[in-house]
């Protein structure tokens, strides 16, 4: 810890103006607040879905398809029905004999596709989605009934590549209502424009890239716990990133109005994304809830998981750079097969729209044009996960920017300084449809580079943009390893959609805060209680945060995007705003004081001119000073001054008018074995710039986290499916998810930009790591092998078969 670090690490103490990363003022803003939530999660006290169990709890197993694209021709449920304890079994007649459409939500997809049923129709179109349905007394003999379940399938020929699905005619074709396989079809950009930038431009680099296929694997798997109660409706508790946006798509696929459905998120361990989502499996519950009439528990092992959760990323793109030889680069240009799975999962099938808009990244691109197909394969859903749709952009770009370095000799840090956005430029627009707030992108790399020590490096390993034979020998340290340095820029857009956040003082001074955000490992308990201290100016152990029950607040977005400090923090912050401005009337009735003059600092409101109990003239009577504790008592007595209704409490609902980009730099060191392809990271740095911060702690963490499950994608993980569509990784044994001690100690530092999009200053976070991490690692290793390109993960196999081939060459 640096000496900054452990002078501001004493809890519920106010950042002085000398303790830290240049902040000023007295604020818990900016401080390095311990988080509060750990001590529950550390000691095992805090709740999960699964330890929730009202008494006459049953369970709910599923069985799920064994193929990855099958007719089902007949299902017989009657030997599980005949097991002791087995309450129902269930197939799709079922539910379509009942009140429920028994769909998930469709959005982004064309009206007409058929939407994902929460139990398969009369075809099965990925391994592992739910056929039926099975509840019993307990769960083990709800998997005797599963496996006593009975289905006799046609299989049919399947497509798990979405570039293949799309392009080749003889892929089977999924649905009739989406010819050639393609879910959406999306333009961005000036394809003229773009045009001219090529035919003007020296030359143009071109590559060809794989962003693989990733699953989230949070430790917590999906789980819900559902009630219901004919008078009351449903409780849903569950898994969730977004209860609102939850209850809303329970709704609709249990055919009943939002009001009739409480949702409830306890501690949930850890999302990325595809606990935002909507899955058959918590609809099941909910659904024979009301069938039983018991409570229906249904927790997801981590194969079913695996099966069935939204997978992310699994793009094919070509992009092609238009630059000229002084290295400006003139035009971006890039078509992309975007897989979607067996079906599209919401706003999944919109991902690329995300994706194609990052394309310019911190760059001055004129001329871009980006083409996106997203296309139904034989494979899970696909939908966000963490980062969702900017780790695919920044990686194309990052890595043809790493390419065209090469290709012309050129400093590949140089080509980007040559290209940044220029710091005057903001508000600035790309030419795909994106308005960056703010940027000061030249510090920031700058910051990186210097901490990497960049020159330093360039010198002892040499350079691979015309490095000779003898210059790898050079780069070859003692052990005979190989050295790279990679950096990646990015920018990430962060606070989309609107956020409600509920202020509400009790009597005696203490403050509630509810969001419709969600946390799940993201420490709001924390960051909100230091913004509202300070908007209140309390004790940070006077404000109590809570989040994850629809009937706490009324309705709200969820925790997605990293959107919660800039919409969610925004919205607390102003409603905090109403209540200081309300009680500091009733403060100045108390004073008998114009509202106007009436300060108000540390919990004590003063009439302005006095300095406390008798001083000076005011025009108040004797007692010139009141606490805000004396404030909420006399809120809630009868008979409050100037016609003000009793109560005080504040809901906004915040929206952000634009969005708010985050940027920074990463850089790595690798050493690579050419005898065996083993990759070590010597070094991991990220310069990140999320505009002000309100716990840099937190920050850095949330960059932590981002930057191993980006390492994660660089180098380990990838989802495969065999020809059938077969899952091959359906476990954690099989699919490689980094311990540890596979990944590098990450060093952070930050420039701080504000946004000038909120009064807060602040921009997102949360996503950055698994942005910027995939290509700096994949650039590191090109240039320590001096190859052009290798798809990731970049395992000792296609490592050492880089080292194999001739170099230069591109691994298929
Ligand atoms: N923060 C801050 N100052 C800023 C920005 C953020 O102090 N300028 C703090 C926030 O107050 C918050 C945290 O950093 O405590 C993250 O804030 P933000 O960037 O707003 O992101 P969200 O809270 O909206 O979180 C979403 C983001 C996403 S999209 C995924 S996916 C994700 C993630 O955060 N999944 C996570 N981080 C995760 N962390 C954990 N442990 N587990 C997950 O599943």
């Amino acid at each position: 810890m640096s000496d900054a670090e452990s002078s501001d690490a004493e809890q519920g103490v106010k950042l002085d103006a000398d303790d830290a990363d240049g902040d000023t003022g007295e604020t818990y803003t900016g401080s390095r607040e311990m988080r509060r939530e750990d001590a529950a999660l550390l000691t095992g006290r805090a709740e999960y879905t699964d330890d929730h169990e009202p008494p006459g709890t049953v369970s709910l197993a599923f069985v799920r398809s064994e193929y990855g694209h099958a007719d089902l021709k007949e299902i017989d449920t009657s030997a599980a029905e005949a097991i002791d304890g087995v309450l129902g079994a269930y197939t799709w007649n079922d539910i379509e004999a009942s009140p429920s459409p028994g769909r998930l939500p469709l959005s982004g997809l064309e009206e007409d596709i058929p939407a994902h049923p929460v139990l398969a129709t009369d075809r099965v179109r990925y391994h592992g989605q739910p056929v039926a349905a099975v509840v019993a007394e307990d769960r083990y003999r709800a998997r005797d009934g599963v496996a006593a379940v009975d289905i006799e399938y046609k299989p049919l020929e399947a497509v798990v590549d979405p570039q293949e699905a799309a392009t080749d005619p003889n892929a089977p074709q999924l649905f009739a209502e989406a010819p050639d396989n393609v879910a959406t079809a999306a333009e961005l950009g000036d394809a003229d424009a773009t045009d001219e930038a090529f035919a003007a431009a020296d030359r143009t680099v071109e590559i060809e890239l794989t962003n693989n296929r990733l699953i989230p694997s949070a430790l917590e798997p999906r789980a819900a716990v559902a009630e219901f109660d004919s008078d009351e409706g449903f409780t849903v508790t569950m898994t969730s990133q977004s209860p609102h946006g939850h209850r809303r798509k329970l709704a609709h696929s249990l055919g009943v109005r939002e009001g009739e459905i409480r949702v409830v998120s306890p501690h949930v361990g850890g999302g990325f994304g595809h606990k935002g989502h909507h899955h058959p499996g918590e609809a099941m519950a909910a659904w024979c809830a009301r069938e039983l009439e018991r409570p229906v528990k249904w927790t997801a092992t981590r194969s079913e998981n695996y099966l069935e959760g939204a997978h992310g990323r699994d793009h094919r793109t070509t992009a092609t750079l238009a630059i000229d030889d002084d290295g400006t680069i003139r035009g971006l240009s890039a078509e992309t097969y975007a897989n979607v799975g067996g079906y599209g999962l919401g706003s999944g099938a919109a991902m690329p729209a995300r994706y194609g808009r990052l394309l310019s990244s911190q760059y001055a691109i004129n001329a871009i044009h980006c083409e996106t197909h997203t296309v139904f394969t034989n494979t899970a859903p696909i939908h966000s996960y963490r980062g969702a749709g900017r780790p695919e952009a920044i990686y194309v770009i990052e890595r043809l920017v790493d390419v065209a370095a090469d290709e012309l000799g050129m400093d590949p840090a140089e080509l980007r300084r040559r290209n940044l956005i220029p710091s005057g430029a903001f508000p600035y627009e790309t030419p795909v449809g994106a308005t960056y707030d703010s940027g000061d992108y030249e510090p920031a790399m700058a910051k990186a580079l210097d901490a990497i020590g960049y020159d330093d490096l360039r010198d002892r390993f040499g350079t691979n943009w015309n490095r000779s034979s003898e210059a790898i020998e050079n780069g070859e340290m003692d052990d005979g390893r190989l050295r790279g340095v990679g950096i990646a820029n990015y920018v990430e857009s962060t606070g989309g959609g609107f956020e409600s956040g509920l202020v509400r003082v009790l009597p005696d001074g203490d403050v509630n805060v509810y969001a419709g955000t969600h946390s799940h490992g993201q420490g709001h308990e924390t960051t909100y209680a230091q913004l509202v201290a300070d908007a209140l100016s309390l004790p940070l152990d006077r404000i109590h945060v809570s989040e994850g029950d629809t009937d706490a607040i009324p309705t709200g977005t969820g925790t997605f995007g990293s959107r919660s400090t800039i919409v969610g923090g925004n919205a607390v912050v102003t409603s905090a705003e109403t209540v200081l401005s309300k009680a500091r009337r009733i403060a100045a009735a108390e004073l008998e004081a114009d509202p106007e003059r009436v300060a108000y600092d540390d919990g004590t409101f003063t009439v302005s001119g006095t300095d406390g109990p008798g001083a000076g003239e005011s025009g108040a009577r004797g007692d010139e000073t009141v606490s805000f504790a004396a404030v909420a008592g006399t809120a809630y007595s009868r008979g409050l001054p100037n016609g003000l209704e009793p109560g005080l409490e504040a809901t906004t609902f915040y929206e952000l008018d634009g969005t708010a980009y985050t940027f920074g730099t990463h850089a790595c060191i690798v050493a690579v074995d050419p005898a065996t392809g083993d990759v070590e990271l010597e070094r991991y740095l990220a310069v990140d710039d999320c505009g002000e911060r309100v716990n840099p702690t937190i920050v850095e963490g949330q960059v932590h986290g981002g930057v191993a499950q980006g390492i994660a994608q660089a180098r380990y993980e990838q989802v495969a499916y065999d020809e059938d569509g077969t899952l091959l990784t359906d476990a954690m044994d099989s699919y490689g998810v980094p311990r540890a001690a596979d990944l590098p100690p990450i060093e952070t530092d930050a420039t701080v930009t504000p946004s000038p999009l909120n009064a807060l200053g602040v921009k997102g976070i949360g996503e950055a790591g698994t942005i910027a991490a995939p290509p700096a690692v994949v650039n590191a290793v090109c240039d320590a092998l001096d190859v052009v390109h290798i798809d990731m993960p970049l395992t000792e196999e296609r490592v050492w078969q880089a080292v194999s081939d001739e170099r230069g060459d591109v691994i298929e």
